[in-house]
């Protein structure tokens, strides 16, 4: 007999071992039910390459820098919108040349078709760059709240999306899975021709910006999106109300202390979504004093509940006024009023 089989006899009926197999086997059980618990696949590590915030100092090489948000499956709104304004064509495919599309948000939840719409930016992302154009599409606050918990209440109806796709969660959380992926490398703000800064609630926080954009991009590459900073109330991504319930654009030290941090970040101005009725502007887009148009809000309400609106597209027409800091002279609005086939473009 070998000393091999003494100890295959001896491990075999040691008690010792068995003790062992069953903490294994707890171990595993408990491990389990953590992971249904904390209902992010253990696979689903974030994006190391997430930049956090996406930083477009030079915007010479495009003729126009538009941006969108808050599409919230509205998949067909969003294409009639894009397709109307020449920067898609009907099929879903990128058609305008040298353009900047900067989507701020909330791409998911509330409307049918948010897996059409996040498809739709995995298209256009790459096909985009064939036309010396470019598409960023950054976090909203749903997408944060999904990622961090994907049986989350308001993410329901993509959940039942999903299911009728016959397609699992995993396919949107699980970060081998392309969808997934796609998701975990949207940054949390795009920083253009200097002077402008796009994120979704457009409550750039109490910070110095190089602090911002380090934390931005630690909190989105270790995948917390949990995290205070992006889902607290007072967030970048959430911000709608003081701590009284009054909306921040109706508090004119609320605005003016906005104004004054993005001054101190040498920026211009900020463009937002999240709040459709933001600076009573519901069903439309616009600053919030036309004079030095430094807050603009592009939320034009297109989910079901904030009126389905068919959407509209903000436009800057001249990008080398994103790298002054002063009005941009050519600011323009694109999209339908509710009762009418025809796209309108009126400046703001
Ligand atoms: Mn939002």
């Amino acid at each position: 007999m070998t000393s091999g089989q003494i100890n295959l006899r001896w491990l075999i009926v040691s008690p010792l071992t068995l003790l062992l197999g069953v903490l294994l086997l707890y171990t595993g059980i408990v491990g389990r039910t953590r992971q249904t618990k904390s209902k992010i696949p253990s696979s689903a590590a974030s994006d190391a390459a997430n930049e956090g915030v996406v930083e477009i100092p030079d915007v010479s090489g495009f003729q126009q820098v538009v941006a969108l948000s808050d599409p919230h499956g509205m998949g067909d709104n969003l294409v009639h919108l894009l397709a109307a304004c020449k920067i898609i064509t009907p099929d879903g495919h990128w058609l305008a040349d040298r353009t900047l599309l900067i989507v701020v948000g909330d791409s998911i939840d509330k409307g049918p078709q948010s897996l059409e719409i996040i498809d739709l930016w995995r298209i256009l992302s790459v096909e985009a760059l064939k036309n010396g154009s470019r598409v960023v599409v950054l976090l909203g606050n749903h997408e944060a709240e999904f990622l961090a918990d994907p049986e989350n209440k308001k993410a329901a109806t993509l959940r039942d999306e999903l299911k009728e796709k016959g397609l699992d969660i995993h396919d949107v959380t699980d970060f081998r899975r392309p969808r997934a992926q796609f998701l975990r490398a949207m940054p949390l703000a795009a920083r253009v021709g200097k002077h402008w800064l796009f994120c979704h609630a457009g409550w750039v926080p109490r910070m110095p910006y190089a602090n911002f954009v380090t934390k931005a991009q630690a909190v989105l590459r270790s995948g917390d999106y949990g995290n205070d900073f992006l889902l607290d109330p007072d967030s970048i991504l959430e911000k709608r109300a003081d701590k009284d319930g009054r909306k921040w654009w109706e508090s004119a030290s609320e605005v003016q202390e906005l104004e004054s941090r993005l001054i101190a970040d040498g920026l211009y101005g900020v463009v937002f979504g999240h709040q459709p009725d933001a600076f009573g502007l519901s069903g439309e887009i616009g600053p919030y004093s036309l004079s030095d148009a430094r807050l603009i809000k592009i939320d034009s309400g297109m989910s079901p509940e904030a009126g389905a609106h068919p959407g509209h597209l903000l436009r800057f027409t001249v990008p080398d006024e994103l790298t002054h800091d002063k009005r941009p002279a050519h600011i323009f609005s694109s999209g339908f009023e509710p009762d009418s086939p025809e796209l309108r473009t009126v400046p703001l």
